[in-house]
Formats: structure tokens, sequence, C-alpha cells
């Protein structure tokens, strides 16, 4: 073999196992192997002196050439493990678990809210929505509460310009149903609503709300009662107790409020239920004809009912929670529960 063709060995024998080599520590190998003291090149390079005067520039620049193509493609094989991370030096191990991210969930207010919804979509309602900036009118004079009429001082009022207000209460999405559709109506409102209360374990002065509102041919306290009967089995289950007791409301004739037991003291008295024994949950009533008449419907041909539940307090009974302001004081800790 010629030296030339000698040095195009291991110059190919070179490329093959640097191209091949697997790690930092392999590649600090072979750079011994091929260009270290005891490498084929040193020894090569010693001979050069023995060789002819026109041999010798010939295979010593050859010799250089090779020698610093093999440094070349150390350093480039070098730098593309230093680029990843598939080597011993630099391990990173792919099954470490990553870092956890926080999943948010809804509102336990917002889950109730969706869970009521369900219930009644199944039993045949419709969802309607109305704003929560609304106008005196839809608010209280339709409702067949004017202006001298005492009701509207049982609602503390956020009162805005131009007779606008924030909504005190989901009623006024009657208003806004009747007048644009015909019966029968079937629909339920859930939405949020604004009072001047004083916030303590049962009030807040934003609050959630739904109404419903149902208005026929023939319909009767009868459907009420079984209405909201099913409402609170389907939601509850069988065994909480319900009450309905005698109250009134301008826009409802008979009108009644409705409790459920006490979540806190079942039935004693304690700091929540002011000692009654019962949570009010809301109010609910056959819609007065007064009402009927305001939104041009025929009061003698069509009757209806109506009712409008407080959903924070929904939420209180579902999961034992004794303080309503516990749900919007934005705790994670709290919040959490509910994910
Ligand atoms: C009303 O708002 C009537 N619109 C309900 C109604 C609708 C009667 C249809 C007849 C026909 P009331 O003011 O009682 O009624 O409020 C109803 C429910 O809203 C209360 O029982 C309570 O559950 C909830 N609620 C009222 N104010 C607050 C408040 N400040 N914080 C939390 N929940 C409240």
């Amino acid at each position: 073999m010629t030296l030339k063709s000698e040095i195009e060995n291991i110059l190919n024998q070179a490329r093959k196992d640097i191209s091949s080599c697997k790690n930092l520590s392999d590649l600090e190998n072979l750079k011994v192997k091929f260009l270290g003291r005891k490498s084929r090149f040193s020894e090569l390079l010693k001979r050069i002196g023995k060789l002819s005067s026109e041999e010798r520039p010939i295979i010593g620049k050859l010799l250089n050439k090779s020698k610093s193509e093999i440094e070349n493609i150390i350093e480039k094989r070098r730098n593309s493990f230093e680029n990843t991370v598939n080597n011993s030096e630099h391990t990173f191990d792919i099954t470490m678990p990553g870092r956890p991210i926080e999943i948010g969930a809804k509102h336990p207010v917002f889950q109730v809210w969706e869970e009521i919804e369900d219930i009644f979509i199944s039993m045949g309602f419709e969802i309607a929505e109305g704003p929560e900036i609304e106008n005196e009118y839809n608010n209280f004079d339709a409702l067949n509460t004017p202006e001298w009429h005492p009701a509207r001082n049982l609602q503390d009022t956020l009162y805005l310009k131009n007779g606008m207000l924030l909504r005190t209460h989901t009623s006024p999405v009657q208003i806004r149903v009747m007048k644009n559709f015909k019966p029968p109506i079937k629909i339920i409102s859930p939405g949020r609503c604004y009072r001047n209360d004083k916030p303590d374990a049962s009030h807040l002065p934003v609050f959630h709300q739904f109404e419903a509102l149902v208005v026929d041919v023939g319909i009767t306290f009868a459907d009420l009662k079984s209405t909201l009967d099913s409402f609170v089995k389907r939601f509850f289950g069988e065994k909480i107790r319900s009450r309905f007791r005698p109250h009134f409301f301008p826009f409802t004739e008979p009108s009644a409020e409705i409790d459920m037991l006490c979540i806190n003291c079942h039935g004693k008295g304690c700091k929540l239920c002011k000692n009654s024994g019962w949570l009010e949950m809301g109010g609910a009533g056959m819609v007065d004809p007064a009402v009927l008449e305001n939104v041009k419907f025929d009061s003698e041909k069509y009757t209806g009912f109506a009712f409008g539940l407080g959903i924070d307090r929904i939420t209180m009974l579902r999961y034992g929670i004794s303080d309503i302001r516990t749900l919007f004081k934005n705790d994670l800790r709290f919040l959490k529960q509910f994910v």
C-alpha cells in the first residue's frame, strides 16, 4: 500500500468513526486514536524525513490537510453533541414528571346555575336573558309596583341616571319576555341582581337569582307547586324539605315564600337562619292579572305562575356553606374544593 492510500484509508476510517460515535467521551477517545502521540498519523509524520525530496512535500501536505480535516470534523461533532440533550455528560431525563399546570374550574355558583338550567330545560323550559341595567318601568311599574307603592321600599335599590337602575331581581325579564312573545310561555331566566343590602351571612349586595314564568290557558297554583317540587327533588334529592309560606308580592296574587330547612341547624334555629330554622330561598305566586294587562295579555283567558329563587342560597344549601360571603372571597383554598 502506498503512503498516499494509507493516509486516505485513515482519513476515511476517521470520518466513519467520528460520524457514528455516540457521545462526547467516545469522541475524546477517537481524537486520541486518530491524532494522539501514538496515532498512525504521528508515526507517519515521523517517517517523513526518510522520504525522497520529491515525495516529502506531497506527503507532508497531504498529512497536514488530513489532520486538520479530522480536527474539523471532531469539532463539528462536539458542537452537535453540545447542542443536543442526548449525551451522557448533559443528561436529560425525559421520564421526569413536568411541573404541574393548575387547572381552573367553574365557580360553584355557576356550576349550580348550569345544573338548574339543565333541569328546567329537561322540563320543557327555555332560557331567557335580560340586562342588569334595567329601566324603572320594567323593574317596578310594569310589575304592579308604582312609585307610591310601599313594596318599592322592600328592595333597597341602586339607582342610576335617567330612570335607570341596577335590577333588584330577575322579575323584569318576565315583562321583557311577555312584551315580545305570546303564550304559551315557559321560561327561566338566571342572572345577577343588585341591592343596597349590607353583607351578612345570608345577604350580598350582588347576588344571583333565577326567575321562572309560565303563562298559558288554565295554569293553576297546583302547576306552580308541582314544578317547584319537581325541581327541588331533582336538585336536592327526595329528602330535602321545603315549605310554602303565605306572603305578599305586588306582581303575584296569591303569593308565597319558599323556604328550605336550614343546612346549619336543621330546624333548631341559628345565626344563619335568624333563629327560624328555615332558609328563605325565594318568592312565588300566580301572575297578578294587572301584570298580564300591562303587557296586553287577556287576563280573562290566560293565567300564569312565576317564582324567583336565590342561586347563591341554593349553592349554600347544596354544599353546606353557612356564610354566603365565603362564595365570593376568591379564596383559592375554598374554591379548589369545587374543581
Ligand atoms: C324577589 O326578588 C321576587 N322577585 C321573587 C318572585 C319572583 C316572587 C316571581 C314572585 C314571583 P325576594 O326579594 O324575596 O323576592 O328575593 C328572592 C330571593 O332572592 C331571596 O329569597 C333570596 O334567596 C335571594 N336574595 C334576595 N336578596 C338577596 C341578597 N342580598 N343576597 C343574596 N340573596 C338574596
